[in-house]
């Protein structure tokens, strides 16, 4: 029978005529209902929703005020937690389902605490948190089999297992990640209504990806090749992603062409080679076709291709964006990233053999120096200029194969970034994580720029296919630190359990929430700016159509050694190609950039150096393009001691300390392993022995004295050594030596060191060499020459 119903509550909720399904009960909501309580929640949705009569935002839909200062969605305030509570039931709780949501509250956020998982001390179970006895043996009929289906744990074990790997990035597979923080530096207020630019010390945190282009996740980090640069700020008011790369401009004016341009740099579609690599008929097939490409080439065949350390690498947004104040005044910027540690780079042929010795060369530089402490930093910088500004530049801001130079806009540093903390897991963290162009915040907006455009939609549209689902913001790296509260529902992977049943607006059911951000709640505001009359076109503008001045701009600026590595990197690039007509078109923009680089690839190619079909541009050079010519910081390079059978191990314990001291990695490298001893003093720990040591690891060497053949030495045989240079110098040691000596890299030594080098056919008074008496004096003699990077004078351009 039913219950008579509380009077008051049910005759409101008769008067609202409150059903809350359209096949809930037609009749008392009180029938068949716990103690009334329908009748409550009924009369509480109902008392709610009637306090909208009418969609009080409506009118803000229309008109400009309205657009450029929305007024704060219309809510209901419910009066009772009844009124939004999705059931009944939700005052019930055990261990699992908890207590209900605090109002307003997505438990889902927070920090990446709330998803680490540490076993220790912990059972192994199976997914489902049934504990497991044995998980190395299947359940058999019989001691020999055969295998039996009913083997949940095998059958969730292998089936797990099976799919394990998920698709890889289609560009940019291979990646390094880390975390840490971004600090400004002054409000910016002025430029941009940013909140992570809103006051001096302000931290936000941040995660950041490098990777390589061209490879597979699997491939060496050394290729020659463009590094992405993604950082992921956790604002306050919601994710921006700077998705950059190491070099300032792209190959390609137009999002339509970067599925050719992607085509053309990947293996070979007949045999799947080369694998990360440039260097073959594709590939300058197509940029030798698409003169737009040849600024961004220029770099690519510089040293900026191949850099020394994630670390040393700058990093640049490549297109103009737009920065936005909260009157609305919007302002051109471009980002810049500076490492503190100068922007460094390899030489080509140790690029290649550290490609085999160790090639995860870079991820395991940046993993090492911040598991040591030696957090890598950048400086955030921004260009930032007027649209009557840009419009009087000799090129178009637009146009993202063209820099803004340094000189015509300077740099402002804005902020630092520094890199604190390597994740916990690789797949969920640096896998997992998805960047994406347009992930914006209010003060932080997207020119024209018909590259980005198509950027705009790539990022979003390349997850679902990656992450599997529309639901990849919620996987913990890519959850914003901010508050979640969309109306998108379902799909896989759905990880909220959301509350309420009005997920559309408008709503009265859910009291109207979540409401729309008003203007002074910090809301993203679509400040619009003026379009040119136009007409639809498929077309590219002719302000885009300049494609040699800045790539002279840039060979001119760079010192006589930098020039050489680029002239060698299109020889060794075009040489590997087969088509005689491929190698012709380039080298047709190679003289349309300078004649003299245009003829010293000609000569190593065997082919005629063609007349410029352009004339030649006539800029000044910008120094900021060099890499050379400064001092940098030295911190966390690796410096190796290499200690023969007679050396001093006094001199060898003092002159590891110091480079520890200084803040370097001291390697101590000896003919066998395990401890150097007999002076009576602490042993020495080898880190290296002749078979295990490469110069290409190591950023300078010491020679703790003369290095004589250890007993193990093979000369001929070994296959790790130099032909025999002398019967005193061990020949892995020569080698060592010889590489460092022709990769530029700063020499010291003491006692009879002298002997090595002229085994090798170098001299003690080369650029770039200390050989002195001293131990410590050697050692500060290397230091200071470590600060230039490299001894590039030792062989003059
Ligand atoms: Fe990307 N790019 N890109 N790109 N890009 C991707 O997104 C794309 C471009 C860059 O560490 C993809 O999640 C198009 C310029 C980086 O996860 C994809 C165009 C710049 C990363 C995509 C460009 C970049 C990507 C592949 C031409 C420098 C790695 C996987 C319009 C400013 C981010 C993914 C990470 C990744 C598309 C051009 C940088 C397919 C269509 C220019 C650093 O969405």
């Amino acid at each position: 029978m039913a219950k008579s119903k509380p009077p008051e509550q049910a005759a409101q909720a008769a008067a609202t005529g409150f059903n809350s399904t359209d096949s809930g009960p037609a009749h008392d909501p009180a029938d068949g209902m716990k103690d009334g309580e329908g009748v409550a929640k009924a009369a509480a949705v109902g008392k709610m929703a009637s306090a909208m009569p009418h969609n009080p935002n409506k009118q803000a839909e229309h008109g400009h005020d309205n657009a450029l200062a929305p007024p704060e969605g219309a809510t209901a305030k419910p009066p009772s937690r009844d009124a939004t509570g999705s059931t009944l039931a939700e005052k019930n709780h055990t261990d699992k389902y908890g207590k209900p949501a605090a109002p307003g509250v997505n438990a889902a956020g927070g920090s990446l605490e709330r998803v680490r998982a540490d076993p220790e001390g912990q059972p192994l179970t199976t997914n489902q948190g049934v504990k497991v006895a044995d998980n190395q043996n299947s359940l058999k009929a019989g001691l020999r089999g055969p295998a039996l289906l009913k083997d949940f744990i095998l059958r969730e074990k292998i089936t797990h297992f099976d799919h394990e790997r998920i698709p890889e990035r289609v560009v940019h597979a291979r990646g390094s990640g880390a975390h840490g923080y971004f600090e400004c530096y002054e409000p910016l207020t002025e430029l941009t209504r940013a909140s992570l630019f809103a006051e001096a010390g302000k931290i936000t945190p941040v995660f950041v990806r490098f990777s390589t282009v061209a490879g597979e996740r699997g491939s060496k980090d050394t290729a020659r090749d463009v590094r992405g640069f993604a950082v992921k700020f956790y604002t306050d008011e919601g994710n921006w992603d700077l998705v950059g790369n190491n070099m300032p401009v792209f190959f390609i004016q137009d999002a339509m062409k970067f599925p050719d341009l992607v085509h053309a740099v990947k293996p070979e579609p007949h045999h799947a080679m080369p694998q990360a690599a440039s260097a073959h008929d594709t590939y300058w097939d197509f940029v030798s076709l698409m003169p737009e490409s040849t600024h961004m080439l220029m770099w690519q065949m510089s040293d900026r291709a191949i850099p020394r350390s994630f670390r040393m690498m700058q990093g640049f947004g490549v297109h103009t964006f737009r920065f936005v104040n909260a009157q609305g005044k919007s302002t051109f910027v471009k980002f810049h990233w500076n490492p503190k540690l100068g922007t460094h780079s390899l030489v080509w042929d140790e690029a290649v053999k550290i490609s085999g010795a160790d090639p995860d060369y870079n991820r395991r530089d940046l993993w090492e120096a911040i598991e040591a402490g030696a957090y890598p930093e950048w400086e955030l910088c921004v260009q930032t200029f007027t649209e009557e500004q840009a419009e009087a530049f000799s090129f178009d801001v637009l146009d993202s194969t063209k820099i803004v130079p340094e000189e015509l806009v300077p740099l402002q540093p804005i902020g630092r970034m520094v890199l604190d903390r390597n994740p916990d897991n690789f797949f969920a963290e640096t896998e997992q994580v998805a960047f994406h162009a347009g992930h914006f915040v209010r003060g932080i907006d997207a020119t024209d720029d018909p590259l980005l455009q198509g950027r705009l939609f790539s990022y979003l549209d390349t997850q679902l296919t990656r992450l599997g689902s529309p639901n990849f913001s919620q996987i913990p790296i890519n959850r914003p630190h901010a508050p979640v509260n969309d109306m998108l529902r379902d799909g896989f992977h759905q990880d909220a359990v959301h509350q309420g049943v009005a997920p559309y607006r408008p709503n009265s059911l859910d009291g109207g929430c979540p409401f729309v951000a008003g203007e002074d709640m910090s809301a993203f505001i679509d400040v619009p700016h003026e379009l040119a009359a136009s007409a639809k076109v498929r077309e590219a503008p002719a302000s885009f159509d300049d494609h040699f001045s800045q790539a002279r701009l840039f060979w001119i600026s760079l010192s006589p050694v930098e020039q050489d590595h680029v002239a060698q990197a299109y020889t060794f690039e075009l040489g590997k190609c087969y088509e005689q007509a491929v190698k012709e078109r380039q080298l047709q923009a190679l003289a349309n950039i300078d004649p003299v680089l245009c003829a010293r690839v000609a000569t190593g190619l065997g082919l005629p150096a063609p007349e410029p079909t352009v004339p030649l541009a006539d800029p000044d050079p910008s120094p900021a393009l060099s890499q050379v010519g400064r001092t940098w910081p030295v911190t966390g390079r690796s410096v190796g001691i290499v200690a023969g059978p007679g050396s001093d191990l006094a001199a060898v314990r003092d002159v590891r300390d110091a480079v520890a001291a200084a803040g370097l990695v001291p390697l101590v490298i000896a003919a066998t392993g395990g401890t150097l001893e007999g002076d009576g003093g602490d042993p020495v720990t080898v880190q290296r022995t002749f078979v295990t040591a490469r110069s290409v690891e190591l950023d300078a060497v010491l020679l703790a004295g003369a290095s004589s053949m250890a007993p193990d030495a093979e000369v001929a045989q070994d296959t790790k050594a130099a032909a025999p240079t002398s019967p005193d110098v061990d020949p892995r040691v020569a080698l060592l030596i010889s590489e460092a000596y022709r990769h530029c890299k700063a020499i010291g030594g003491w006692a009879d060191a002298s002997g090595v080098l002229t085994a090798v056919g170098a001299s003690p008074s080369d650029a770039g060499i200390v050989i002195l008496d001293n131990a410590s004096e050697a050692w500060t003699g290397v230091l200071e020459l470590m600060g230039s990077h490299r001894a590039w004078d030792r062989f003059p351009a």
